[in-house]
């Protein structure tokens, strides 16, 4: 049975931004006292709703000239829904995370990482509790697409919320590590190879399996910086421009696997370069240290 729910007490603040191509727009607002984001997005067409479209819609005519004409289509409801996406209790933080902003490029080295990265980590971060509610099953568990239980190198693989799960275009999953203590690419080195190389070779296989997608059309990423620092790896089809999936951030699991086979500490040495925006808290602290 499907859960309702209402957003009809929901009042805006501020449209935080807003696409005409990615035909989203993102609301800052209050939903019974609580501050609260909502995200609204027109989801793509579906093959196999063309013929339903056709037969069962209205069509108002605009403007005919010639062999040219434009109408407004009146599709049925249940295939003229909005995607949404409600966070609530929203922090000061996730309003900003959604505002469009201009974005600055840092320089990290591993110094930089230590004395000004981390300790920002560890006071400021979004809390990961939605990660564990996943890897306890105490949420999203009817989502789960696979999962290896083992506690080092195991995983649970899922839908990414961005993702509507109606065509393979958008495909868009995560492989989340049961493993804790891995916040970020900086904490890794070769001993989670094991586990690396399982997140590929079995996220690979089940998304074959489920979605009939083969390794050659996935793009298998990490973020640096991420948003929520619990080791997890991005599968999106290729091809697909994910909202947020800037290359600056994004790190190919394969170059990462590599590197750490060349060097076991290869993220413990390297400078790292990633895109912060400008009201970003980590920038204001790089402009601090004298670092931007
Ligand atoms: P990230 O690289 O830490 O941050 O990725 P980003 O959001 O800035 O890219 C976290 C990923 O987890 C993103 O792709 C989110 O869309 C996804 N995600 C976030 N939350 C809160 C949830 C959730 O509650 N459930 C699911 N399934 N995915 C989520």
């Amino acid at each position: 049975s499907e859960r309702e729910n209402t957003l009809s007490g929901f009042l805006t603040t501020a449209v935080l931004s807003d696409s005409a191509r990615e035909k989203t727009i993102f609301i800052h607002g209050k939903l019974a006292d609580q501050e609260a984001v909502v995200i609204l997005e027109k989801t793509p067409f579906r093959e196999e709703t063309l013929a339903e479209i056709f037969n069962g819609s209205k069509l108002k005519l605009d403007m005919k000239n010639d062999i040219y004409s434009t109408y407004r289509l009146q599709a049925p409801p249940h295939l003229n829904e909005i995607k949404t996406t409600v966070v609530c209790p929203a922090t000061e933080k996730h309003v900003n995370k959604y505002k469009h902003q201009e974005s600055f490029l840092v320089e990290e080295a591993w110094e930089d990482y230590q004395s000004i990265t981390l300790p920002y980590i560890q006071e400021q971060s979004f809390s990961v509790q939605w990660v564990y509610n996943i890897l306890e099953k105490k949420a999203e568990a009817e989502r789960i697409v696979f999962e290896d239980p083992d506690p080092e190198t195991g995983f649970v693989l899922l839908p990414d919320f961005k993702w509507d799960q109606k065509q393979v275009d958008d495909l868009y999953l995560i492989a989340i590590a049961h493993k804790k203590d891995i916040g970020c690419l900086r904490d890794l080195t070769s001993d989670h190879l094991p586990l690396l190389q399982n997140i590929f070779q079995k996220g690979k296989e089940a998304i074959l399996q489920r979605y009939n997608l083969p390794a050659s059309k996935l793009r298998v990423y990490l973020h640096y910086q991420p948003s929520y620092y619990h080791l997890h790896v991005h599968f999106t089809k290729l091809g697909y421009e994910a909202p947020g999936c800037g290359v600056e951030r994004a790190h190919l699991l394969a170059d990462v696997i590599q590197n750490l086979q060349s060097d076991p500490q290869y993220y413990k040495t390297r400078t790292l370069y990633f895109p912060l925006r400008a009201d970003s808290g980590l920038l204001g602290r790089f402009k601090e240290a004298g670092r931007l």
